[in-house]
């Protein structure tokens, strides 16, 4: 795996990023400052939020659904960029101190003293600021060094999300003035917020009367409530105050599940200073990074983070359509294989009955379909 200068990887094949490996025997292994086991070189280039059918991948299309939907497509979205990133892009971008504990060996895979496994998808905020993105997503495979638990692993993946917006001129001076007129400009706005469509806009802004920081943390914590809804429908979460380098104010997002709250995402207002050492003056700008594999627990019950790693077909494709047939009406039907499977103990007859009864009654009243 190159890095090319811009961080995107070239179109390779898993075998070929997987090929890192090369480097495994020579060049890396002569350099003292590398301390990546096999493990974790054999776990690049799987890119497990690229399969469609493997919870991570469906649970990525699920977050791009939501932003496809509520922001009309406005975000790009990135899911190829290369894992291997500089130290700059790692921890200096994102104004992560010289001493600070995550920079150490103990902490992070180091591929050469220059060289590491991001151990965050924000390693490529500052770059796509500077290619000129404002809404982006980008979503990766991310390592770090700490031990194995059920909601830990050294590697996992992470959906980061920023959106920045131009904050109106002067706005404090005429923010007074504008108000006013700016009302007819907010009635049109609730009506398209009603539709669905979420608009960012200096007249919305300006029309909230708030300054730009509590306008993006107001922002932000609408936008992932309403992401949260979109994937639970209900679910119990809370707020917790935060610290990182590169956001202020910063929150975590907890959700309840097996009878304890679990961290699921770090958030906040990007650092101002981020925003000007990339070219974005005089804007304003929430960001987010979200723990792919422990929102997928909650989503799909999956009670122990190792799972994801299963290659176990039973696991990784669990529904699959095996037949797609249009009659001579128009009427489409689709035939699906689901595989039944407990963690805990062999299902019975009864109990594989009532989980498709159950099955069938969500397709028939959430899909709206005819079933045969
Ligand atoms: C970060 O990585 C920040 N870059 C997130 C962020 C982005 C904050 C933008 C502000 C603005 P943190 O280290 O808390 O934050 O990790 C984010 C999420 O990754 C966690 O909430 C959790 O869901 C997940 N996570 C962290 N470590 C692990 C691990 N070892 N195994 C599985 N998931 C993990
Ligand atoms: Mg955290």
């Amino acid at each position: 795996c190159t890095r090319k200068k811009n961080g995107r990887l070239p179109v390779l094949s898993a075998l070929e990023l997987g090929g890192v490996k090369i480097a495994r025997d020579d060049v890396v292994r002569d350099d003292p400052t590398n301390n990546v086991p096999d493990s974790i070189f054999s776990k690049l280039g799987m890119q497990l939020h690229k399969r469609n059918q493997h919870p991570i991948g469906i649970l990525k299309n699920a977050i791009y659904e939501y932003f496809d939907a509520n922001y009309s497509n406005k975000f790009d979205k990135f899911d190829d960029l290369c894992p291997l990133v500089s130290v700059k892009q790692n921890f200096d971008d994102v104004l992560v101190p010289a001493d600070h504990i995550s920079r150490s060996y103990n902490d992070t895979y180091y591929v050469d003293s220059q060289t590491v496994l991001r151990c965050h998808t924000s390693a490529h905020q500052a770059e796509l600021l500077r290619d000129g993105h404002t809404h982006f997503l980008v979503t990766g495979d991310v390592y770090r060094r700490d031990s194995i638990d059920s909601t830990h692993y050294p590697v996992f993946h992470q959906v980061f999300v920023a959106s920045h917006y131009l904050q109106p001129p002067n706005f404090f001076f005429l923010g007074f003035f504008l108000r006013f007129w700016s009302i007819h400009s907010y009635t049109l706005l609730l009506e398209m917020q009603m539709e669905g469509f979420r608009v960012f806009s200096p007249e919305e802004w300006e029309a909230s009367g708030l300054d730009g920081t509590s306008y993006a943390a107001g922002d932000l914590k609408k936008c992932l409530e309403g992401l949260a809804r979109h994937l639970f429908g209900a679910v119990e979460m809370r707020w917790i105050d935060a610290y990182f380098p590169f956001t202020n104010p910063s929150f975590e997002l907890e959700i309840y599940f097996q009878e304890k709250w679990m961290e699921v995402l770090g958030c906040g207002v990007t650092e101002q200073e981020i925003l000007r050492n990339n070219g974005q003056l005089d804007s304003v700008a929430w960001a987010f990074g979200l723990g792919l594999e422990r929102l997928a627990m909650v989503l799909f019950d999956i009670p122990d983070i190792r799972l994801f790693w299963s290659n176990d077909e039973r696991f990784t494709s669990q529904v699959q359509l095996i037949d797609n047939f249009t009659n001579k009406k128009g009427m489409t039907s689709h035939c699906y294989r689901i595989a039944y499977r407990s963690m805990e103990c062999s299902l019975t007859d009864e109990e594989i009955n009532e989980l498709q009864r159950k099955v069938r009654e969500q397709v028939e009243t959430k899909l709206n379909v005819e079933l045969r």
